[in-house]
C-alpha cells in the first residue's frame, strides 16, 4: 500500500544534492538613553534581533519548518521556538553570547534538524568601530549558508525543484513530468533546464556540448603526450647509436 509520504530516495538521481541558500545572523543597536522604552530593564544597553532568512527576501518556509533559538540562560524562557516566517527573535540585553540555532525541516524532507551557532554582536567591530559606536549604528553580523539535501526523498525532491510553495502529494509516477511542466512555467528549481533560453545560456544541452568538447580536448592532449614520448624514445635511440659510433659510453648522461 503506498504511504502518504514517499520516503523513497530519488531513484534516477543517485548522488543528487540540492542546495538551498539562507542568511543567519543578528542586528543590534544601542539604546538612546533619552529614548529608552520604559519597560526595558535598566541594565539593558542594546536592542537586538537574531534571524534566519532567505537571500534577498526569498521565502524559505517551503523547506524550513521551524527554528529554535537557544539564548543565554540569563534570559527568561531562553529556548524560543519560531514556527513560521519571519524566523527571528527580538530581545534586549547587555552582553554578547553564543546563540544556538536549530533548523527543523518540513516533515516531507525526512531530514534531521541541523544546528548552527551564531555569536551575537552588540559592539561595533572592524576599521570604523569607534565611529560606528559614536553614531550608535546598527551592528550587523551575518553569514551566508547553504543547507544541502543529499539524495532527497522523491516527494521532497519533486517539490523542492517544482517551485511549489507547499508540499504536493505525488500522484502516481507523474512526478517527473509535473516537475518539467513547472520548470517550463518558470518555477523555482535547483536543476539546470534542458535547453537554453534567451536570458539563460546555461542548459543541459550546453553542458553536454561542453563536456564533449572537454573530452575531445583531453583525447587530443593524450595523443600529443603519446607522440611526444615516441619522439623522445626515438631521439634517445639515435643518441645511443651516435655515442656508440663515437666510442663514448652510452649511459653517461643518465644518473638515475
Ligand atoms: C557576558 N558571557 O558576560 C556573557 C553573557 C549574557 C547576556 C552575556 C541578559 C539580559 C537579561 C543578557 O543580556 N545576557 O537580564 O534578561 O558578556
Amino acid at each position: 500500500m503506498p504511504s502518504a509520504t514517499s520516503t523513497k530516495r530519488v531513484r534516477d538521481c543517485k548522488g543528487v544534492s540540492i542546495f538551498r541558500p539562507f542568511i543567519f545572523g543578528s542586528e543590534a543597536q544601542p539604546f538612546d538613553p533619552a529614548k529608552k522604552p520604559p519597560h526595558v530593564p535598566a541594565d539593558h544597553t542594546h536592542q537586538w534581533r537574531v534571524f534566519v532568512k532567505g537571500v534577498n527576501g526569498e521565502d524559505i518556509s517551503y523547506w524550513l519548518k521551524k527554528v529554535q533559538f537557544k539564548l543565554h540562560e540569563t534570559y527568561a524562557q531562553n529556548v524560543r521556538t519560531v514556527e513560521q516566517a519571519p524566523f527571528e527573535v527580538t530581545e534586549s540585553g547587555w552582553g554578547e553570547f553564543e546563540i544556538q540555532i536549530k533548523l527543523y525541516f518540513v516533515p516531507e524532507s525526512t531530514e534531521k534538524p541541523q544546528t548552527l551557532w551564531h555569536s551575537l554582536k552588540l559592539h561595533p567591530y572592524g576599521p570604523d568601530a569607534e565611529g560606528m559606536k559614536e553614531r550608535r549604528e546598527v551592528v550587523i553580523s551575518q553569514n551566508y549558508e547553504e543547507v544541502v539535501f543529499n539524495e532527497p526523498v522523491e516527494q521532497f525532491y519533486d517539490y523542492l525543484t517544482a517551485g511549489l510553495g507547499t508540499p504536493q502529494p505525488l500522484k502516481g509516477k507523474s512526478g517527473k513530468n509535473a516537475k518539467q511542466s513547472q520548470q517550463q512555467r518558470g518555477g523555482r528549481t535547483a536543476e539546470i533546464p534542458y535547453n537554453e533560453t534567451a536570458g539563460n545560456p546555461y542548459s543541459r544541452t550546453a553542458e553536454n556540448t561542453e563536456l564533449d568538447r572537454l573530452a575531445d580536448a583531453n583525447q587530443t592532449v593524450e595523443q600529443m603526450i603519446k607522440d611526444e614520448k615516441e619522439r623522445l624514445i626515438e631521439r634517445e635511440k639515435q643518441l645511443a647509436e651516435l655515442r656508440e659510433s663515437e666510442g663514448l659510453p652510452t649511459q653517461s648522461t643518465k644518473k638515475r
